[in-house]
């Protein structure tokens, strides 16, 4: 459908209507009306609910900045301390070695060229260099294996029981998060084009028109999977990389420390439109992800095995269904300007 396409690159006319397709696909909330919706009040979920409001462009935390040279800020425990380790151990280490081994370079060129030194020397060993230059690099080997092997051992730290479960599914080109815990419902997100996104104050390219919402502060589990190809659901300033592999589920525990925006992308080439399906995680105090929760139809705590299923069906993969709201048209149909950006 082209309409749908345009919800994501055209005219915000037609993105409203997609919109509004997608909202009725996903979100058993009757209480948007449709006229509401089509009025360009439907980019943010459950805009009419009283007790949720999006958070404005004052609360992005995590996005890439121009200029900048290192990692972004961390807003995890893990993301400090590995942020941590690149500053304070790897950076010095790599440092002190080059540093070194330029200044050798250096001494070797002054001092033993042709003309200070015309007769070479014949020796061939020498002991103490030898143990020096095997046991120095076992030791540095051995200082930066220990936060190496801690970091990685934190990073596959199982999420405990009770955390919250969200289901990240990448799509050709876009996200889609379930909630299985809070009655099933799925979110899709697609990029918002970059004159709306400009509009609202928020970064084009990463701006989305659904975010994925969830608690501050508590572990989250992260399951992602592929409903096409292998997409890649990275945030740069939560330190979270995990792949979304067709077929499979891949699981990680994600605790974000204060609320706010975090931006990320897809990072596995997954095709004509890779770029422009960005992640946009919005984390909210836990009393406001309930009241989002149950903008989207969705359940809290225990209500959910005894309440009606308020949630829509878990839907097919858009990409799968032809006409599908935000499935995007085949590249052979591409005819936006971000398209035209692309070849
Ligand atoms: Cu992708």
């Amino acid at each position: 459908m082209a309409l749908a396409q345009d919800g994501v690159n055209g005219a915000s006319e037609a993105m409203s209507v997609g919109q509004a397709d997608a909202r009725a696909a996903n979100v058993a909330d009757d209480s948007i009306p449709a006229a509401q919706a089509a009025e360009g009040q439907t980019v943010e979920p459950a805009a009419g609910a009283e007790a949720y409001k999006p958070l404005g462009p004052e609360w992005i935390k995590g996005q890439p900045e121009s200029g900048k040279t290192s990692f972004q800020k961390q807003y995890s425990d893990i993301g400090e301390y590995g942020l941590w380790m690149h500053n304070a151990v790897l950076l010095p280490v790599i440092t002190a070695i080059t540093l070194l081994v330029l200044g050798l370079i250096l001494w070797v060129i002054a001092r033993y060229n042709r003309r200070r030194s015309p007769v070479a020397s014949k020796s061939s060993h020498n002991t103490l260099i030898e143990i020096i230059w095997t046991i120095l690099p076992v030791l540095i080997l051995f200082v930066i294996a220990i936060p190496s092997i801690t970091l990685l051992v934190r990073q596959y730290e199982s999420p405990p029981k009770d955390a919250l479960t969200v289901k990240v599914t990448g799509y050709q080109w876009y996200w889609g998060y379930s909630y299985p815990d809070n009655g099933g419902f799925e979110v899709i997100s697609n990029m918002l084009d970059d004159e709306e996104a400009v509009k609202r104050g928020l970064p084009p390219k990463l701006a989305v028109d659904n975010r994925l919402v969830v608690p501050a502060g508590e572990p989250i589990r992260i399951q992602t999977t592929g409903a096409d190809v292998i997409h890649s659901f990275a945030v740069p300033s939560l330190w979270f990389k995990l792949d979304a592999v067709p077929g499979r589920l891949n699981e990680r525990q994600l605790t974000i420390k204060e609320p706010g925006i975090y931006y990320g992308q897809c990072s596995e080439l997954c095709g004509v439109r890779h770029g422009y399906m960005p992640i946009a995680i919005e984390a909210l105090p836990r009393p406001q992800f309930d009241a989002w929760v149950r903008a989207q139809g969705g359940t809290v705590g225990g209500e959910a095995s005894d309440a009606k299923p308020a949630a829509a069906d878990l839907q097919e993969p858009e990409s799968s269904v032809e006409g599908a709201p935000g499935a995007g048209a085949p590249p052979t149909q591409l005819d936006s300007p971000a398209a035209d950006a692309e070849v």
